[in-house]
């Protein structure tokens, strides 16, 4: 009897040393102590000895199932420490791995022109304000002393809209300055503000683009000069050119929103292609004093304020600061250029080395 035991014993330690994980070991500890198990049986089966040899076997088998149940313990316990080995090793972290930067996008050189534009003019005092991209012909035109038959109304430089029912012809805004004549109808001087927006004109080849972006400036207030708008500007190119001393010179023109008006250029090498100084000149901005009749057309009495007003092209001022060649690129999308010349979202906005005072 005692070696049946033995050898059942022998037996189930084998199985439970060579089970190779914890499924194998429970079906396993089902077999021997289970309900219906090889031990529980044996212990059921006592019933039917006699007396004394009940008592010795039962001690018999009851000694062998605590020694199977500590077995299969000791068991789990080794194959769980594997286990727990086997996903140490695999899920390893290298803290000392230095940290992978993680994929970043980057300005556009539009915007991050536009921002500047906003922190140099807000330096000196400007607002930005913005508005409807699409206007009716009288904030577009009318209100701007541009007569009824100026060429710039043309269907070949502006996008009218279908009619839909409006008192007026709408359009999409040929530039930003309907702005400027909303500020001026609904604010009081003193005004300095700057409009930066997206504008369109129906024009489409390598240096003219359907829609681009502009930013115009105004200040109106009770003396200002043409000596303030030189200034002014003046600052402002040397502060977004980054050239100190960057030479300009002021051409008399014609806007019949401005009178008098002004073009300006900007010194440049034809040659090397650098801004601010040699025997070139590049225009970069229009300008001029608010026309009395603009002030007037806004309720604003030119006998007591004047001011001036600005406006330039921000894809031109881009292509010249950055040496961009091709305006069409700007609008393409195209991840390399935008790469190659958009800037990082964590340089700052540089307003210093500007100005030489
Ligand atoms: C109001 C009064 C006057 C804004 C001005 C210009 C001259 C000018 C062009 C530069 C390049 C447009 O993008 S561009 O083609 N702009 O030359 N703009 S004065 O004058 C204003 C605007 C609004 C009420």
């Amino acid at each position: 009897m005692q070696s049946e035991l033995d050898t059942m014993e022998s037996a189930a330690l084998a199985e439970i040393a060579a089970s190779a994980d914890l499924r194998e070991l429970d079906t396993l500890r089902v077999t021997l102590l289970g309900k219906a198990g090889t031990v529980t049986v044996a212990l059921k089966s006592l019933g039917t000895l006699k007396p004394e040899v009940r008592r010795e076997r039962g001690a018999a088998i009851n000694a062998l199932r605590d020694r199977l149940t500590l077995a299969i313990a000791a068991r789990r316990n080794a194959l769980e420490t594997d286990i727990l080995k086997a996903r140490l090793a695999a899920e390893r972290i290298d803290v000392s791995l230095p940290a992978r930067p993680a994929p970043q996008g980057s300005i556009h050189p539009i915007s991050r022109t536009l921002e500047e534009l906003t922190a140099l003019f807000g330096a000196m005092g400007f607002v930005v304000h913005d508005g409807p991209d699409i206007e009716n012909d009288w904030y577009n035109f009318g209100a701007l002393n541009i007569p009824a038959h100026h060429p710039a109304r043309a269907m070949m430089d502006t996008f009218y809209l279908k009619s839909s029912g409006h008192a007026r012809p709408m359009v999409l805004r040929t530039h930003t300055s309907p702005l400027q004549i909303r500020t001026m109808l609904e604010e009081t001087p003193p005004i300095r503000i700057i409009v930066p927006g997206r504008t369109y004109r129906s024009d489409h080849d390598a240096t003219h683009s359907p829609m681009f972006h502009q930013c115009e400036g105004l200040v109106i207030d009770r003396a200002i000069t043409l000596g303030h708008l030189k200034g002014c500007l003046m600052d402002f190119l040397r502060a977004y050119f980054e050239r100190p001393n960057l030479r300009a010179r002021f051409r008399a023109s014609y806007f019949p929103f401005t009178e008098p008006s002004i073009e300006i250029d900007i010194a440049w090498n034809r040659r090397t292609g650098e801004i601010g100084e040699g025997s070139d000149w590049l225009e970069i901005l229009g300008a001029g004093m608010v026309h009395p009749n603009v002030l007037a057309n806004c309720g604003i009495d030119a006998r007591e304020f004047q001011g001036f007003a600005f406006g330039m092209g921000v894809e031109r001022i881009t292509m010249l600061k950055h040496g961009i060649p091709d305006l069409r690129a700007f609008y393409e999308g195209d991840i390399r250029w935008l790469t190659h010349y958009g800037s990082s979202a964590l340089t700052p906005v540089a307003l210093h080395e500007g100005s030489p005072r």
